[in-house]
């Protein structure tokens, strides 16, 4: 049969669907434990992507092995596991390097995937937006690229363009010439969806900046995935964002106006959530993306604290803050889904850890009101750029900006001094007199 022919075939084949969840740990049950609720969000993974659960196996581990992850011991357990299943595929919690995969592979006779490709397939799938999907696209190829040498392979044969569908049919391993070529197509795919992504991203920024001439200020909506970031910007701006209770319902931002109490209008924006573990090949990915996000004024970090694991969840969130440089902005976290019957030992835990925080849930809208309070309250203690002229004689007025505000440019003008700062807005109501509009 031709190659092509080959290609052909596969791409009919439906995707392996019953999968063996394998996630290892090691110490005794209260990891066990973890190490429970961790497939259990697997296996959501799974099935957001289509795959069905045959089996979720804790895997206790005392080492690891370099070229098949785990010990020939406990792979023997898997390996017949699998087969009593039926299991067509194996799915790792871990990340597994593409030597391991293509060692597993071979063992196992069946693909293996590991927690990342999952989460790259759900994007995939999942996407909307021609950036969103350039971006998920060129994630998956940098994925692939090191592992052409798998025996079963599905993200390099999807249907071309737009990187979705968990389509694509397993392939049988292919030969080192094609390898080479493929190899060789996808750098120069690289380098294509590259520009294509810069090209869109030089749109937004014009887009962006416009908004930030408006001077609305921006509330961001963030935390992990399946939290109800979406429910809760419907609810206030009685809009009608895609909300689901599967884990990456929103893969793109969507910006919406609103008017708080005091008359003030704000922009929400609301975002793709965030997941442990989440693969550096998609935090890269949505940097931008989320960027745009983060360089909101103030961030509603939602979660989910009817979940047996809202502190984890949280904690996930604000390392992702941090990688992505946001954790020092104003964060007010906003404990979300209180009308699910929950023990208030939790909320007080997490209430210790959090201080600025309140309870709602963006279902009953029960908390609204508090929430709109402390919204309108860290947006009185944000910051305004202005411009200013001050007479060199003002010392004290001069010293005060550069102490209590940011000083963006300094200029002089005869005898006054010309600056450009980011001030307390309480400061600004001060300095009234010596603001110049520009
Ligand atoms: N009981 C209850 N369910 C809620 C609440 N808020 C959201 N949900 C449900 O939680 C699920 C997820 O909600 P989404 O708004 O899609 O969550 P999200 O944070 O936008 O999720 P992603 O976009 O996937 O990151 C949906 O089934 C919602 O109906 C709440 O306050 N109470
Ligand atoms: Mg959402």
């Amino acid at each position: 049969m031709a190659v092509n022919e080959i290609d052909q075939d596969n791409l009919q084949t439906p995707l392996a669907k019953q999968a063996l969840l394998v996630s290892v740990y090691k110490g005794g049950t209260v990891q066990r434990k973890i190490c429970e609720e961790h497939l259990d969000e697997l296996e959501l993974l799974a099935n957001t992507f289509g795959l069905e659960a045959v089996c979720k196996v804790p895997c206790p581990v005392r080492k690891f092995d370099a070229s098949t992850f785990v010990t020939e011991g406990k792979l023997e357990e898997l390996l017949l596991l699998a087969k009593e299943k039926q299991a067509n595929l194996v799915i790792f919690d871990d990340e597994i390097s593409p030597g391991q995969q293509r060692n597993l592979e071979k063992l196992f006779q069946i693909p293996v995937m590991d927690r990342t490709e999952v989460i790259l397939g759900v994007f995939g799938q999942r996407a909307q937006t021609k950036e969103a999907r350039l971006q998920i696209e060129l994630a998956q190829i940098k994925y692939q690229a090191p592992r052409l040498k798998r025996l079963w392979t599905h993200l390099s044969r999807q249907h071309g363009g737009g990187g979705g569908g968990g389509g694509g049919g397993y392939l049988k391993g292919e030969g080192e010439k094609q390898i080479e070529i493929d190899r060789r197509i996808l750098k120069r795919k690289i380098e294509q969806l590259q520009k294509e992504i810069d090209e869109v991203k030089a749109i937004r920024e014009t887009q962006r900046t416009s908004r930030v001439r408006a001077e609305i200020p921006i509330f961001a909506i963030i935390g992990y995935t399946n939290a109800g970031k979406s429910t809760l910007l419907n609810a206030l701006t009685d809009s009608n964002v895609f909300v689901e209770d599967k884990l990456f319902a929103t893969l793109d931002t969507a910006t919406r106006k609103y008017t708080l109490k005091n008359n003030q209008d704000i922009l929400l924006i609301d975002t793709v959530g965030f997941i442990r573990k989440l693969p550096h090949l998609l935090v890269a990915a949505f940097k931008s993306t989320l960027e745009e996000a983060i360089q909101a004024d103030i961030l509603l970090h939602l979660v989910d604290v009817s979940h047996p694991m809202a502190e984890e969840q949280a904690a996930t969130t604000f390392d992702l803050l941090s990688e992505l440089g946001a954790k020092n902005k104003p964060i007010i976290t906003v404990f979300n889904k209180i009308d699910r019957d929950e023990s208030s030992s939790k909320i007080n835990k997490l209430r210790m850890q959090y201080t600025k925080s309140v309870q709602i849930s963006a279902l009953t809208q029960q908390g609204f009101d508090d929430l709109e309070e402390m919204m309108i309250q860290e947006l009185s203690k944000l910051r305004k750029s202005i411009n200013l002229r001050i007479p060199q004689s003002d010392y004290a007025t001069v010293s005060e900006v550069m102490r209590l505000g940011n000083i963006i440019k300094q200029d002089y003008d005869e005898n006054d001094v010309i600056l450009k700062a980011q001030v307390p807005t309480s400061l600004a109501e001060r300095l009234k007199k010596y603001i110049e509009e520009t």
